[in-house]
Order: C-alpha cells, then sequence, then structure tokens
C-alpha cells in the first residue's frame, strides 16, 4: 500500500462490517502500525477497531455512518438524529419544544400541528397562556413497522409530561401530526405494533386518576384508574382505551400481531411510594386484541370523551395479569419472535415470557404463571433489555451501572433445574444505565452489531460543565464474543430511550428538497389561491382589513420585496416562499425587535402571523 487514498478506498470498501478484515488491520495498526506508518493518521484512525475479531468503529471525514439512532431527550422535549458509530449529532427534530433556529412553535404551520390534536378543554386553557404546551418529556422514540421490521414511514414519540403522541414523517424529518389522549393521564410505555403493520400504536397510561378527573373525586381511591390506549398510527385517531389495575410501566407488542403487554406496578392499589412498592410482586398485563377489537363490536365499553373504554380490570375476558417480582419495569420481545422479557427493577432478576402459550392462557387451559419459561437472576436494578439476534439478551443493571450479556436458552434450561449459568459477561458502563438498544434489535432484523447504553449520569467521564451534567451515550461493540466498550457521547437531558435503525432502511426515502404540493403548507397554498397569489412567482402585499397577508418568494440571499410597510396594530401573516432547488439552500427570515425567526427549507412555503404593535423601522 503506497497510495493514501488507495487505502482509504481499501477501508471503505472492504472493512466495513468484514469482521475477519478489519481484525488484521486493527493487529497490525496496534503493532507499532505496520502498514499505516507508510499512510496517514487519518487512515490509521479510520480502521479503529475494539481488537481483533471486532468491527471498525470509527468514521474519517467525509465517511458516512451505517445506522441512524433516533434518541428522545427526556425534557428537552425533541427527538435527536445521531448517526453510527460515530455517535455524531445529525440534526433535531423540534416536537414537543420550542426552536429558536427554524421557528418550530412560531410559524403557523407548526403551531397548527402543536395545537389541532389537544383535546378542546386543553384548547381552551391554553387561550389564556402561551397558546401551545411548550414542554414535553420524550421518553421513547420507535419507528413503524411492517411485517416485523422498520418501514421508514414514521417515527412515533410520546410525551409523558402532558399525555401527547407525536408522529414525525421521515420523509422530511419534520413532526406533521400531535395528539392529546383523553381519559388517561401520561403516556409512559409506547410501542408500535409490529405485524403485520403498525398499525397500533399502544400507549401506557403510567398514573391513576379519578375517571372522570373533572374534580368531583379526590380522594376516593377507588376511583382512580389507569389507561391503556390504542392509537391508529395513519389517522393518529384513538382506535380504543382499556381501564386496567394497577400502574402501566412499559409496555411491547408481539410479532404475531395478537398480542400487547405491559409491565404492571402497584398491585397494592397504593397512593403513595411506600404502599405502592410495598409487596414482593406485580404483574405484566396481557392485552387480547382480537378479543377488544371484538368487545368494540359487540358495545362491550363505555363511550368517553368520545373513544370506546373498555374494561380490562382483573377477570376481564380482554386481559390477563401475569406476577412477577416487585415492579416490573422495561418490557422487551425477542427478535426471534417467541420470548418476553420483563425486566425487574427492584428485583435482580428479569421473567421470560413464552408468547406462544398467551392463547392457553387466555383459554384458562393454563394458569399465569405457567407461561414464564426463565427468571435468571442478573444483577441489581435491571431496567431494559436488548437483543443481538444470536439468543443473547443484555440488560441494563442500574444500580450496578452494568449491562449484563446472558443466554435465553441457558436461562431457560437454568429455569427447569439443570446446572447452568445464562450470564457470559458484565461489563462496566458509565453510570447508572436506563435503557440500552441495539442495532435492528426491536426487530426481527436484529444484526448483532452494535449496542448502545444511556447511562443517566455521566460524573467524571467529561469536563465539568457545572451542576447540571451531560448524560452518557456508550457505543458496545456486540459483534464479537465479548461486548467491549468503545465510545463515550455525551448528550444533553436527558435521552431515555433510542432505537438503531440501518441505514437502507430510509436509503432513498428522504428528501433534499421539499415537493410544492406538500401537505405541510397547504393552508398557505389555500390561502395564497384565494388572494390569487402565485406562492413560486408573486411577491406582494394583501390588505383585508386590519389583516395584511404578505407573499414573497425567497431565493437566497435575495427576498422577493425588499421593503413592505403596514399600519401600526395590523395583523400581518408573512409567507416566504423559498424557490431554489438547490440541496442545503435553506434561507432564513427574522424581523428584528419582533421575535420572529423561522427556517424556510428549498421549495418551502413557511408562514409567520404577529401584529405590527410597535411602530417604526425594523
Ligand atoms: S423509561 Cu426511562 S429508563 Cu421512561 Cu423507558 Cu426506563
Amino acid at each position: 500500500m503506497t497510495n493514501r487514498d488507495d487505502n482509504a478506498g481499501v477501508n471503505r470498501r472492504h472493512i466495513l462490517g468484514t469482521a475477519v478484515v478489519a481484525g488484521a488491520a486493527s493487529a497490525a495498526a496496534g503493532a507499532g502500525l505496520g502498514p499505516f506508518a507508510l499512510s496517514s493518521p487519518a487512515a490509521a484512525q479510520a480502521a479503529r477497531t475494539a481488537g481483533p475479531g471486532h468491527q471498525k468503529f470509527e468514521v474519517g471525514p467525509g465517511e458516512l455512518d451505517e445506522y441512524y439512532v433516533f434518541f428522545s431527550s427526556g425534557q428537552t422535549g425533541e427527538l435527536r438524529i445521531i448517526g453510527l458509530p460515530s455517535m455524531r449529532e445529525l440534526m433535531r427534530i423540534p416536537v414537543f419544544n420550542r426552536c429558536s433556529a427554524t421557528g418550530w412553535g412560531l410559524t403557523n404551520e407548526s403551531r397548527k400541528i402543536m395545537t389541532e390534536g389537544l383535546l378542546p378543554a386543553t384548547r381552551e386553557r391554553l387561550k389564556t397562556r402561551l397558546g401551545v404546551w411548550m414542554n414535553g418529556d420524550c421518553h421513547h422514540p420507535h419507528m413503524s413497522f411492517t411485517d416485523g421490521t422498520y418501514d421508514g414511514r414514521y417515527i412515533f414519540i410520546n410525551d409523558k409530561a402532558n399525555t401527547r403522541l407525536a408522529r414525525i414523517r421521515t420523509d422530511v424529518m419534520k413532526c406533521d401530526k400531535i395528539i392529546e389522549l383523553p381519559n388517561q393521564y401520561t403516556i409512559h410505555g409506547m410501542r408500535p405494533q409490529k405485524y403485520p403493520r403498525t398499525g397500533y400504536v399502544f400507549c401506557n397510561g403510567e398514573y391513576e386518576v379519578p375517571l372522570p378527573n373533572d374534580g368531583k373525586v379526590l380522594d376516593d381511591k377507588s376511583q382512580y384508574r389507569s389507561v391503556f390506549s390504542a392509537v391508529d398510527g395513519d389517522s393518529m385517531k384513538i382506535a380504543w382505551q382499556v381501564v386496567v389495575d394497577g400502574n402501566l410501566d412499559n409496555t411491547d407488542a408481539d410479532f404475531q400481531g395478537k398480542y400487547a403487554f405491559s409491565t404492571c406496578y402497584n398491585s397494592e392499589m397504593g397512593m403513595n411510594l411506600a404502599d405502592m412498592t410495598a409487596k414482593e410482586q406485580d404483574w405484566v398485563v396481557i392485552f387480547n386484541l382480537r378479543r377488544i377489537e371484538e368487545g368494540v363490536k359487540k358495545g362491550d365499553f363505555k363511550e368517553m370523551n368520545g373513544v370506546p373504554v373498555l374494561d380490562g380490570r382483573k377477570g376481564s375476558p380482554y386481559t390477563r395479569y401475569v406476577p412477577v417480582p416487585n415492579s416490573p419495569h422495561g418490557i422487551n420481545t425477542s427478535p426471534d419472535g417467541i420470548h418476553v422479557v420483563a425486566n425487574g427493577k427492584l428485583s435482580p432478576t428479569v421473567t421470560v415470557f413464552d408468547v406462544r402459550l398467551f392463547d392457553n392462557l387466555f383459554d384458562d387451559k393454563i394458569k399465569p404463571r405457567d407461561v414464564v419459561v426463565a427468571e435468571p437472576e442478573l444483577g441489581l436494578g435491571p431496567l431494559h433489555t436488548a437483543f443481538d439476534g444470536r439468543g443473547n439478551g443484555y440488560t441494563t443493571l442500574f444500580l450496578d451501572s452494568q449491562v449484563v450479556k446472558w443466554n435465553i436458552d441457558l436461562a431457560k434450561r437454568a429455569y427447569k433445574g439443570e446446572k447452568v449459568n445464562p450470564v457470559s459477561q458484565k461489563v462496566d458502563v458509565q453510570y447508572q444505565p436506563g435503557h440500552n438498544h441495539a442495532s435492528m434489535g426491536e426487530t426481527k432484523e436484529a444484526d448483532g452489531r452494535w449496542l448502545i447504553s444511556l447511562n443517566k449520569f455521566s460524573k467524571d467521564r467529561f469536563l465539568n460543565v457545572g451542576p447540571l451534567k451531560p448524560e452518557n451515550d456508550q457505543l458496545i461493540d456486540i459483534s464479537g464474543d465479548k461486548m467491549v466498550v468503545v465510545h463515550d457521547g455525551p448528550s444533553f437531558a436527558e435521552p431515555h430511550d433510542a432505537v438503531i435503525v440501518h441505514r437502507s432502511k430510509l436509503d432513498g426515502k428522504i428528501a433534499s428538497i421539499w415537493k410544492r404540493d406538500d401537505p405541510y403548507f397547504e393552508d398557505a397554498r389555500k390561502q395564497a389561491a384565494l388572494d390569487k397569489v402565485n406562492l413560486e412567482a408573486d411577491s406582494t402585499v394583501i390588505r383585508d382589513g386590519n389583516k395584511v397577508r404578505v407573499y414573497m418568494t425567497s431565493s437566497a440571499p435575495a427576498f422577493g420585496l425588499e421593503t413592505f410597510q403596514v399600519k401600526q396594530g395590523d395583523e400581518v401573516t408573512v409567507y416566504i416562499t423559498n424557490i431554489d432547488d438547490v440541496e442545503d439552500l435553506t434561507h432564513g427570515f427574522c424581523i428584528v425587535n419582533y421575535g420572529i425567526n423561522m427556517e424556510i427549507g428549498p421549495q418551502q412555503t413557511s408562514s409567520v402571523t404577529f401584529t405590527a404593535d410597535a411602530a417604526g423601522v425594523y
């Protein structure tokens, strides 16, 4: 290898994803640089791996990542896109927050999305407030599925703080729908149906409140309920809700399209922490989708706020309650389509179910605990489990600050009494991991290459930035026999969860330029048609009483109008159409000292409305 570019070419073409070749290259690099001694440091770096037999984890300048990671952002309220394995942050998609760079929360297009799906009572309350809830608490981002794997249509994300579900269109990577769920208090666990397609998006109402929650009942605990909801992901309308016993935490769905299941704590039906965690045992609640749909058809429900609400409390035909050790948290379906793992949280165990036994359970041929096929003890504070598609689980241990790798088959044999240890390795992570996620790990196409551990504390891992520290998202290579931590990635408060999607699921599906007929700015097109304005060609001012509409084209660095004049007190709407069709040529529009700033992408129309309350030149 004499030529540096050849070298880089070899890396890209042959080493990506080829463990054997990558291992050889890295061994050479480790032994005093070998062939890379003649090459640039960048080329040597581009081949860095976790050691012999491991895949390349560094992405050199100009190289592209192989995976998209979609991160929730906790109280920041946005969705973030990270590239993997580089762990470079690529984009932020505002959802439940306000974004001063793009104008989310300010433009008419975004405010419509943020308000139209709210409950009428909430819209009424917002009249005396900012007009939009500007905070959220995103926990769970998930892509839509078709036939058990990602289909690249949508990403759904929940807001735990204000009981909202949002949808992001992956073709433009913008949020296009936000709805607020009635009759329920918070959305915590959220997962899309995996089969035959999404379909339903399942939303756990975690907290119990009086139903209806109208202030008439405050102290009577017996009237407090929590609710499980199924939202139609295509129409973003609520299909049905089921009232349950206890508090729902996390949820997942099977690969057969028959069941959803949620971890459920507080079998005590207590109202404070001591009461809620008193018993040694709680539940996993299993929802029978076919029976629920039949119940809706038969009219076996109460309609509340326009939604059919079924009674799924203990003894109902729609649900089964399987006892599991104290306060289970995460619940994860294995890519084998058979096993489901509920993570113990206050118990050092995880409980493994076999979904093939659920039919018998609903037919009362077996007892609830008969669907349990393993319950290995893994360590302290198991919260979430990821899978590699090779029969192994990777479980975060919050208290131990570790990820533990264990084998499902060995755990089942141990449960039957055989003397085998299902745990093969524990790796330290820094520190206190919550969620973890494996590449394609929640789909039937789990590829067993990468794992990220989303650690809630970073403490000493980064330069000190004050009392509020970043979290630490660690990248772990799981392609070999042993897990190896290869990267620390700081992130701002607080990504609970992430999904890792192979780029092949999105390649060719994401636009660089808006389509002129996009529904995103349909209202602007309608208004322009009424005003007989051609958005792509005309720059003009239309007066309509004290309402003024300003239409402008833009082609950076120029705008179609150099100035416009309005009267003090006018309600002004500015519509800007970016007529460039050049990739990446986004244009910004700002009115100084008016709090106006928005982004207009190539071939997009954006609009903003304000009152011209202060006279002067701006
Ligand atoms: S929950 Cu955050 S660590 Cu809201 Cu998914 Cu488990």
